[in-house]
């Protein structure tokens, strides 16, 4: 690679330049649909179909997940023992009996929560859409449900809606709304799944005897008629379900049933995690961006701003908000999206750290959104990083080792390169296999152009002395006349 002075040097590689954007974009060729082992719901859609249904999600890139629900009056603790993991684990973790776990409902009165809010505070951060847990795995519906009375309205002094006030929301403010449904694991309803954290049952993996029962039972009482409240009581909401933590119970023929379900509303888009083989439209990485996202898929890293989805009082292990916006930029840059989570306390609001850095990041979205919303990926891709020849990360696999001195995302006309480590000089790209017309800074508003010279086989452009913005400026190769 040839290196100029001072300056930071890329190469795009030929053949990195010569892939199909329908390759990284998930479309649906034939040979490529899966197969599924039920008849009833096999995959008929075709690639136009699916592109529609798809499009508004891949112009996202950035979305809010709300893990909100009665664990945000433990907050962390009980017994007056702080539990380690996951807020709203703390059920699970801490081995509670149902009757205390659900006796939480009678406290739960979160009189400061605004939709209102919430949905604004998303809008600030620049995010398009909105993921909020409906039931998460401790079965306690945060939607008024007629088909199980262990829910905010039925059995809180609240008796308010909140789902039903945020779609109320998101339809005034413009942005689309999505429910999260723990369909398999349920810690509160009998013969539900549980997963094996703590010393419990080493074949149910339940730790009471009010949670044995079977499985279709839970299915058919619970989470299929509460799956079917969700789709249909909320007007055009939701446009995602987010289903979670599929166990053994879920086999192929009962995620039919519920996939039956889903294809009844034609635009909806659901996640990975159903089970019983079924692949969903959406690889969902938890807490991690992977080396150069899932070339052929769609996919969202969802990841928390601390340590817990979950409200947790004591948890103020925030990253910052300079590596939130830079991973946003990485995944951007491999073809994803971000569903960043906040979990409101049990009074309604969203810890105060979690919107600072919501506010931070929409402020730069602000300037530079153009450089993240409804691009490409970017047509480098060593400057994400490289695998180790000597680490090995858990899976005993080279472990990717990530480069944080730029990133590139990719429009019709325009090459954006987002820099994190400003080089005095120039930027310095070999081998661009497009001509480059002009070059600025987006955040400059009046787009000055920047002292550029083009060969055959190199581009160097001139930056000023310092940065636009520390955490990332963003500069444009415009290849349009
Ligand atoms: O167990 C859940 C966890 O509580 C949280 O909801 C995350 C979000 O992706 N999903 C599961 C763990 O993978």
């Amino acid at each position: 690679m040839k290196l100029a002075h001072r300056s930071i040097a890329i190469v795009v590689l030929s053949a990195a330049v010569s892939f199909s954007y329908a390759q990284l974009e998930g479309s649906k060729p034939e040979a490529q649909r899966v197969h599924h082992p039920i008849p009833a719901i096999q995959d008929t859609e075709t690639t136009a179909q699916h592109y529609a249904r798809m499009q508004w999600w891949r112009e996202a890139r950035f979305g809010m997940f709300i893990h909100w629900g009665l664990y945000s009056i433990p907050a962390g603790t009980w017994d007056g023992k702080q539990i380690p993991d996951i807020g709203e684990w703390i059920m699970n973790d801490a081995s509670i009996p149902v009757a205390d776990y659900k006796a939480l409902a009678a406290r739960f009165n979160p009189t400061s929560f605004r939709a209102h809010d919430i949905v604004s505070l998303a809008k600030s951060a620049g995010m398009k859409y909105i993921v909020i847990t409906a039931k998460h795995h401790d079965g306690f519906a945060m939607f008024d449900s007629k088909a199980n009375a262990f829910n905010i309205v039925a059995s809180t002094p609240f008796k308010r809606d909140p789902l039903r006030e945020l779609a109320e929301e998101c339809r005034k403010q413009d942005i689309k709304l999505g429910f999260y449904y723990s369909q398999d694991q349920d810690w509160t309803a009998p013969g539900a799944s549980a997963i094996q954290r703590a010393n419990h049952d080493p074949i149910t993996h339940h730790w009471d005897k009010a949670q044995d029962g079977a499985f279709d039972t839970y299915l058919h009482t619970k989470a299929i008629p509460q799956i079917k409240e969700l789709l249909t009581n909320y007007g055009e909401f939701p446009v995602v379900v987010w289903f979670d933590t599929p166990t053994a119970n879920m086999t192929p023929e009962r995620a039919a049933e519920i996939v039956t379900l889903l294809k009844q509303h034609p635009n909806l888009i659901w996640n990975n995690r159903l089970g019983g083989t079924y692949k969903g439209d959406t690889e969902t990485p938890e807490q991690y961006i992977p080396p150069h996202g899932f070339p052929g898929r769609d996919w969202e890293a969802c990841m928390t701003m601390n340590d817990t989805w979950g409200y947790k009082s004591y948890d103020t292990n925030f990253k910052s908000t300079e590596t939130l916006l830079r991973n946003l930029i990485d995944i951007a840059s491999k073809g994803g999206n971000y569903l960043l989570n906040i979990g409101p306390d049990s009074t309604g609001v969203v810890p105060a750290p979690e919107a600072e850095r919501l506010r931070q990041m929409g402020q730069w979205l602000a300037v530079n959104g153009e450089a993240i919303y409804n691009t490409k990926p970017t047509l480098f891709g060593p400057e994400a990083g490289e695998f180790s020849a000597t680490e090995k990360d858990k899976s005993g696999n080279p472990k990717f080792i990530p480069s944080w001195k730029w990133r590139s995302t990719t429009a019709a006309e325009k090459i954006y390169i987002e820099i994190f480590n400003w080089p005095s000089g120039s930027f310095h790209i070999d081998t661009l296999p497009r001509k480059v017309n002009s070059a600025y800074l987006l955040a400059d508003s009046a787009h000055t152009p920047l002292k550029m010279s083009q060969t055959a086989d190199h581009i160097d452009v001139q930056l000023p002395a310092k940065a636009l913005d520390p955490i990332a400026t963003v500069l444009v190769l415009n290849m349009s006349k």
